[in-house]
C-alpha cells in the first residue's frame, strides 16, 4: 500500500495531538498514587497505533470541528480503549504477555494495579467527556456522554467480549460472529468517528445516517483484518502476540472463512464505506483515507 505524503503527515500531527492531550489529561507520575498514575500512564502513553481518535479527528474535519474538543472526545475514546487492551490481557481474559511492543500492564505492574488501571482510564474517559465542553448545547454534549457509555457497555464493547469468552471453542455463524465483533471492536470504533462528528456543526439526519454507515463497515473490517494479521503476521510486526486466535481456539474470520475469503470481505466493507461517503466531497478526504489504510495495514 503506497500511503499518500499528505496523509502520512496529517497522521502524524493529529498522532503527535492526541499524544499531548493525553500526556495533560493523565495525572502525573508523582502523584500519589504514584504506582497507579504511573502503570496508567504506562498502559495510555508512546504506543498504539492511536486509530479511533485518528477517526474521530477524521469525523470532526467532516462537520468542522473545533480541534481541541475532538481531542478531548478522542482522549476520552483512547482512554477506554487502553482500559479494554489491559484488562483483555489480564490472566482471567486473554492471559497475554506482550502488547505493543513490550510488556502488558499486569506483567509491567501486578495484577491488582492492571485491574485498578482499566477502572480508573474508564473514569476518566467519562470525566473528560463531562469536563470540557465539547458542544455548544449541554443536551448534544450529553449525548455524547450517552453514546460513549453504551458503546462501552454490555450493548457494546463489554458484551461483545463476553460473547468472545463465552464462544472459545465453538464454531460461531457468519452472523453470530459478526453479532461479537460489531460489539467487541466496532462499537467503540463507531463511537470515536460519532464524538468526532458531533464537537461540530449538526448534520442533517440523512447525512448522519450514511456516516454511521461508514462507521459501522469500517469498525467490522478493522476486526476483519485484525483477525487476518493474528493469522499472517508476525509478532515482531504486530506488537503482540501473533497466532493467539488459534491457539486459543476461538472463533474469527479466518477460522471460519479463511484468508482469502476475509480479505475479500474487509475489501467490500471498504468499499461500502467509501460509497457511504459519497457527496461529502472534500470534507471526508481523511475518513476515505483511513478506510484504506484500515483495511489496507499490515500491523
Ligand atoms: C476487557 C471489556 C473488555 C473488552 C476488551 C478490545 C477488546 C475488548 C479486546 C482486545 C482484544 C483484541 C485483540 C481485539 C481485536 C481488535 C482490537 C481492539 C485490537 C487492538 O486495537 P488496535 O490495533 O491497538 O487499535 P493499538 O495498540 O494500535 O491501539
Amino acid at each position: 500500500m503506497t500511503v499518500p505524503a499528505d496523509f502520512q503527515s496529517w497522521v502524524h500531527s493529529r498522532q503527535t495531538r492526541i499524544e499531548s492531550v493525553l500526556e495533560t489529561v493523565l495525572a502525573a507520575p508523582d502523584i500519589a498514587p504514584q504506582r497507579l498514575h504511573q502503570a496508567m500512564r504506562y498502559a495510555v502513553l508512546g504506543a498504539g497505533k492511536r486509530v479511533r481518535p485518528l477517526l474521530a479527528f477524521a469525523a470532526g474535519e467532516l462537520s468542522g470541528a473545533d480541534e481541541e474538543r475532538v481531542g478531548i472526545a478522542a482522549a476520552a475514546v483512547e482512554c477506554i480503549h487502553a482500559y479494554s487492551l489491559v484488562h483483555d490481557d489480564l490472566p482471567c481474559m486473554d492471559d497475554d504477555v506482550l502488547r505493543r511492543g513490550r510488556p502488558t500492564c499486569h506483567v509491567e505492574y501486578d495484577e491488582p494495579t492492571a485491574l485498578l488501571v482499566g477502572d480508573a482510564l474508564q473514569s476518566l474517559a467519562f470525566q473528560l467527556l463531562s469536563e470540557y465542553r465539547l458542544a455548544n448545547e449541554p443536551a448534544r454534549q450529553l449525548e455524547m456522554v450517552k453514546l460513549l457509555a453504551v458503546a462501552a457497555g454490555s450493548r457494546g464493547m463489554a458484551g461483545g467480549q463476553a460473547i468472545d469468552l463465552e464462544s472459545v471453542g465453538k464454531a460461531l455463524s457468519m452472523p453470530e460472529l459478526e453479532f461479537m465483533h460489531i460489539h467487541k471492536t466496532g462499537a467503540l470504533i463507531r463511537a470515536a468517528i460519532l464524538l468526532g462528528l458531533r464537537c461540530g456543526d449538526e448534520l442533517d439526519n440523512r447525512a448522519l445516517g450514511r456516516i454511521d454507515s461508514y462507521a459501522k463497515c469500517i469498525g467490522l473490517a478493522f476486526q476483519v483484518v485484525d483477525d487476518v494479521l493474528d493469522a499472517q503476521g508476525s509478532t515482531a510486526t504486530l506488537g503482540k502476540t501473533a497466532g493467539k486466535d488459534a491457539e486459543q481456539n476461538k472463533p474469527t474470520y479466518v477460522s471460519t472463512m479463511g484468508v482469502a475469503e476475509s480479505r475479500a470481505f474487509a475489501e467490500d466493507l471498504r468499499l461500502q464505506a467509501l460509497a457511504a461517503l459519497e457527496g461529502f466531497g472534500d470534507r471526508a478526504l481523511r475518513l476515505r483515507q483511513l478506510a484504506d489504510f484500515i483495511v489496507l495495514r499490515k500491523f
